[in-house]
């Protein structure tokens, strides 16, 4: 399971659609930056930036510890490498701009 500390924000939100797009189950641990929950220290145990999104993946795919994530741009490329989409593995695919006609 993949606890996603969430609040409706516009990087928040990228986290819940990419998981929708996924499929990848998840809980959202919300996160009230209106009252200050980024400042708790449970929450900065997480995320030392005091900042959504952040995650932490219980079984990834080596089986090891627990992964710790903050920051959504490498919480998404976590994500893609997780389940082998949306990020091409070629050098090219993966850098340069895709013909989408
Ligand atoms: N570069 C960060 C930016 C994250 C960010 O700015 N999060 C905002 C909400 S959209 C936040 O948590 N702000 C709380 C604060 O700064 O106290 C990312 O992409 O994850």
């Amino acid at each position: 399971m993949i606890d996603l500390y969430y609040c409706g924000t516009p990087n928040g939100l990228k986290m819940t659609i990419f998981m929708a797009e996924a499929g990848l189950p998840h809980r959202i641990i919300p996160v009230d930056l209106g009252k200050g929950d980024q400042y708790k220290p449970e929450f900065l145990a997480i995320s030392p930036n005091n900042k959504i999104p952040a995650m932490v993946d219980h079984a990834p795919v080596d089986g090891g510890e627990p992964i710790v994530l903050f920051e959504s741009g490498a919480i998404l490329v976590y994500l893609a490498d997780k389940i082998d989409r949306f990020l091409p593995r070629d050098l090219r695919g993966r850098n340069q701009p895709q013909d989408l006609r």
